[in-house]
């Protein structure tokens, strides 16, 4: 295998299970992420054939200075998966943080265009690529309190769309793969470090795991050159909608 896949938010959940999972498929990965001590494990793991790349999305010189910035060895990107995200805040509008609303702008969606702007290039040169965007049920459906959150992931999927309109002619493929309730930091990101809260949202039932996302995102970077997967949407099969969740009590 001679593809390089640059991977965002490779430090944890859905972003770590794909590098492992792609990096044991013989890819060359470029993992990102800020915390470098979680990048270091993977260099440990996967050795010459896996890069770290240190940067916070929302710093768009940092982005461009650190994808210009790669080795010979892992130009160009092949594949970019754009999974870098989070929620943060569960509250109603009328009482949503100013801070929480634009790290979810500035990372969701605008950290994703920036890093797929430093990439393109490469594929636009190369004649050839694959986006895969991670978006979300909360890009598909709204839901109570999900408001700013759900408004970046819908934004994740006008994004999809649109780069596949606009890439078309360049011969680029891209799509999403949009999860439902996947276990991962992402409720501790979102309730700031209140496991026990976090922990609820799991509770009762069988979430995803991020292995299973992995799983996915393996299987549409290896359909043949003329099939695209452009839109996939997942969930546990005990969840229904955003709102309907079949819990054990
Ligand atoms: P995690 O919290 O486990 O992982 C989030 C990843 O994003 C981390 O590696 C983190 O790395 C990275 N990240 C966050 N902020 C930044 C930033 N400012 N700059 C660079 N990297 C950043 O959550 P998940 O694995 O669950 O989330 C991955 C994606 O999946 C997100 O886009 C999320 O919205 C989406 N998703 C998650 C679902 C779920 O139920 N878990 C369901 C649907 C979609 P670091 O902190 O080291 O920078
Ligand atoms: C993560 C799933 O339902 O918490 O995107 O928004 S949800």
């Amino acid at each position: 295998m001679d593809k390089v896949v640059l991977i965002t938010g490779a430090t944890s959940g859905i972003g770590r299970a794909t590098v492992n999972r792609l990096a044991g498929e013989g890819y060359r990965i470029i993992a990102c992420g800020r915390r470098e001590d979680r990048l270091s494990e993977l260099r440990d793991t996967w050795g010459d054939a896996l890069h770290t790349l240190v940067f916070d999305v929302r710093n768009k010189e940092a982005v461009a200075a650190a994808i210009n910035g790669l080795p010979e060895a892992f130009r160009p990107v092949d594949i970019l998966v754009n999974n870098a995200g989070n929620a943060h805040g569960l509250d109603p509008i009328q009482s949503g943080s100013l801070e929480d609303w634009d790290a979810m702008m500035d990372i969701n969606v605008k950290g994703l265009l920036y890093v797929t702007h430093a990439v393109l290039p490469m594929m636009l040169e190369s004649g050839a690529g694959h986006i895969i965007n991670i978006g979300s049920t909360a890009g598909k459906e709204v839901y109570p309190k999900g408001n700013v959150y759900c408004a970046s992931k819908h934004a994740v999927d006008a994004l999809n769309q649109a780069m596949r309109i606009d890439l078309n002619e360049a011969g680029i493929r891209v799509g999403a793969v949009n999860p439902g309730l996947v276990e991962t930091e992402f409720s501790e990101v979102r309730f700031k470090g209140d496991t026990d809260r976090a922990a609820g949202v799991y509770q009762g039932f069988q979430p995803l795991k991020p292995e299973d996302i992995a799983d996915l995102i393996s299987f549409a970077i290896s359909r043949p050159p003329h099939v695209n997967i452009a839109d996939l949407v997942v969930m546990p099969t005990a969840q229904a909608s955003s709102t309907i969740v079949r819990r054990k009590s």
